[in-house]
């Protein structure tokens, strides 16, 4: 692994070498469930695409590389990645979740694993003190996105690793919204990265996958046993799509970060708009903790119009025509989206209304375009409203 080279290199190398057979210098898509044996047991290294893939393999080693980990693991999706990070618990322990997290984790842990014993609390994490406290005796791992979706709230991540090693408890951190290019929680003591390489790191909004990263190699051992043993791996296909976008991370992340600000304060100085939660203004509440562990401040934008209500913020997504009213994040082109009705709805409106995800709540995913073009676009949709 060419761990020596710096981050803008690993995006591109990190963990890649052309391929055996032919010095491909992308890695070829083995789209195969298997591979030949010459005697029981005896292969070249890979026996079934389930347990290990070449084209898997190359991106599972790139997700280490750019994360600073040791060992990578590609999934079929975000949610995957996460499914199996809650399988190294047992009836009876608890989790620590950050209380505002995308809506598809919080049903996953309250409707699919809450059911099988595993329980959940969730709360604020943005001041680290509070968390040594709200520890109890069966929890086991704490769960951190920052920053958090949709509200951008940012937790420091060092703080909250210290507390974790100090009462043996796992530390993961879902990675989605900064990429490592802005952050890199292992290096910050973390022990688990997930990501939903759905995201910024496919960039493309072409492949739905996930990826986890560690270091420690027991935890990649138990991690590795469940992605093989559940079975909810990233196929070839969707591993090159993966690997082929990390290439340009570190160029399109710039461009998120240039253009997130851009439209930031554009509409941090529209009179029609009330409020905007972006972590790069001063005036944010964790914006110090933010120019800390962040390089940049990224592409990611929530605002609130003044004085709407649901049927206003719906009206400015509708008016929108650069930006795609979709789900999702993180692509080249840029994405509104109305979390109370979209992305958050599997979340009960008094809890997600508790972490500020009104109706009136609108969430941009800020892409490469020119930023002139998505400023313009904005201020059509917020005067036709
Ligand atoms: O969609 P999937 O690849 O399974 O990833 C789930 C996921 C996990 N973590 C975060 C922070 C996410 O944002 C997501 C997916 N989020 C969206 C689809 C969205 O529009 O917010």
């Amino acid at each position: 692994m060419k761990k020596e080279l710096r981050f803008n290199s690993r995006t591109i190398h990190g963990g890649q070498q052309p391929d055996k057979a032919y010095g491909a210098v992308m890695p070829p898509i083995y789209q195969t469930s298997t591979f030949a044996q010459t005697s029981p047991g005896e292969h070249r290294g890979y026996e079934y695409s389930r347990s290990g893939n070449p084209t898997r393999h190359a991106l599972e080693e790139s997700l280490a590389s750019i994360e600073s980990g040791r060992y990578g693991l590609a999934f079929a999706s975000g949610l995957a990645a996460m499914d199996a990070v809650m399988k190294l618990l047992s009836p009876g322990d608890e989790v620590l979740a950050t209380n505002d997290l995308y809506g598809g984790s919080y049903r996953l842990f309250r409707k699919v694993f809450e059911p099988l014993g595993i329980r959940f609390r969730f709360m604020g994490m943005q001041d680290a003190a509070d968390i040594g406290a709200a520890i109890g005796p069966d929890t086991r791992l704490l769960w951190v996105e920052t920053p958090t979706n949709p509200m951008m709230n940012v937790i420091d991540i060092r703080a909250v690793a210290e507390i974790c090693r100090s009462r043996g408890i796992l530390l993961a951190v879902d990675n989605t919204f900064a990429t490592p290019y802005l952050q890199r929680p292992l290096e910050l003591g973390a022990d688990i990265v997930m990501h939903s390489a759905t995201k910024y790191l496919g960039g493309h909004s072409d492949v739905v996958a996930g990826g986890l990263v560690v270091s420690d190699e027991k935890l990649a051992e138990r991690l590795y046993f469940i992605q093989n043993a559940s079975g909810a791996v990233c196929g070839p296909m969707d591993s090159y799509l993966v690997l082929r976008g990390i290439k340009t991370l570190h160029v399109r992340m710039q461009r998120h970060c240039e253009n997130g600000e851009a439209v930031a304060r554009y509409l941090a100085g529209h009179p029609g708009v009330e409020k905007v939660y972006w972590p790069g203004f001063p005036t944010h509440p964790n914006h110090d903790i933010a120019s800390e562990q962040m390089s940049g401040f990224g592409g990611m934008i929530s605002f609130i119009p003044k004085g709407a209500q649901f049927r206003d913020a719906v009206r400015i997504v509708e008016h929108l025509k650069v930006f795609t009213l979709a789900e999702s994040l993180g692509g080249v082109e840029s994405l509104a989206g109305h979390p109370a009705s979209m992305t958050h709805a599997s979340i009960p409106r008094e809890e997600r209304e508790k972490s500020g995800v009104t109706d009136a709540l609108i969430r941009l995913s800020v892409g490469i375009e020119d930023a002139a073009d998505l400023i313009e676009d904005l201020q059509n949709a917020l005067e036709a409203s």
